[in-house]
């Protein structure tokens, strides 16, 4: 073969390369986020919200392994990967979980929670609502925090830089008048609390260390029914709030 045609051959290979180290560079550049929750609790329509793409209603999703979105350039909130671990399915969710704590750990975790106001689920094939207990969804989301609590310890001890954690309370347009309203039950998902979610978080705290771990707790609604008593700047002001104690978390601002 000719030197000239060696180079010529040589270019493709050369820019493959190239990209994919540009691509490495990209990857490792944007935060990661996992974004944990139990089935039904609202972390697919708040990611979708947060990384500025419109909601894609496909039932195959639910189930399947960790979902990936990336903040669109044109958002206020730069910079973010999230990796969004379904809620369904106990064998493909320890698979996820293992995933963004273990294998290739995150950045940052938003643990999604809705106050027993998850939604539902249907077996796959069979469609519409599911009626839930409340109490046996609370009882869920506390099971399936603390599994995700020691995930989140293990990850934190194991590494050398901090890790953040926001717990986000969700759906808060469905528990306008809870007892003490929104700020109570936000309270109740916080650090001290003495409920049996906020003695996890204690626990957890306690394991990984408070320098190795800083925890929020922020409200938060990411779908408004007609007729909500929620208003949609409400809603707007929540979301903001929380794209910007992101921001600070991950050193964006
Ligand atoms: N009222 C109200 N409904 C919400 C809110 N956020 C999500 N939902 C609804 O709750 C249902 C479940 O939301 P998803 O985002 O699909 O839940 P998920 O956590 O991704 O569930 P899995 O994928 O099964 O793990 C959907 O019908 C959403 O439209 C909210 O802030 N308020
Ligand atoms: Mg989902």
């Amino acid at each position: 073969m000719s030197d000239s045609r060696r180079g010529l051959r040589a270019v493709p290979s050369t820019l493959a390369r190239g990209r994919d180290r540009v691509t490495g560079v990209f990857q490792h550049r944007y935060p990661t986020v996992a974004v944990t929750g139990m089935t039904g609790v609202g972390k697919t329509e708040l990611v979708d919200h947060l990384a500025g793409r419109p909601r894609r209603d496909d039932p195959s999703e639910a189930g399947s392994a960790v979902m990936e979105r990336r903040v669109r350039r044109d958002r206020r909130l730069r910079g973010f990967r999230f990796r969004v671990v379904p809620g369904e399915n106990a064998a493909t969710r320890l698979g996820a979980l293992d995933e963004v704590f273990h294998d290739d750990p995150v950045d940052g975790v938003l643990h999604v929670v809705a106050n027993g106001h998850a939604t539902g689920r249907r077996p796959a094939g069979t469609t519409g609502a599911v009626e839930v207990d409340r109490e046996e969804q609370l009882a869920r989301e506390l099971e399936d925090w603390t599994v995700t609590a020691h995930r989140i310890a293990s990850m934190a001890v194991r590494r050398p830089r901090p890790t953040w954690l926001v717990v986000v309370v969700t759906k808060v347009d469905l528990f306008l008048d809870a007892p003490g309203g929104i700020d109570e039950v936000v309270r109740s998902y916080s650090p001290g609390s003495g409920t049996p979610f906020g003695d996890r978080l204690d626990e957890l705290r306690a394991l990984a260390g408070a320098a190795k771990l800083s925890i929020d707790v922020l409200p938060a609604c990411s779908r408004l029914d007609p007729g909500s008593p929620l208003s949609p700047k409400q809603r707007d002001a929540y979301l903001a709030a929380l794209e910007a104690r992101m921001g600070q978390l991950a050193g964006h601002v």
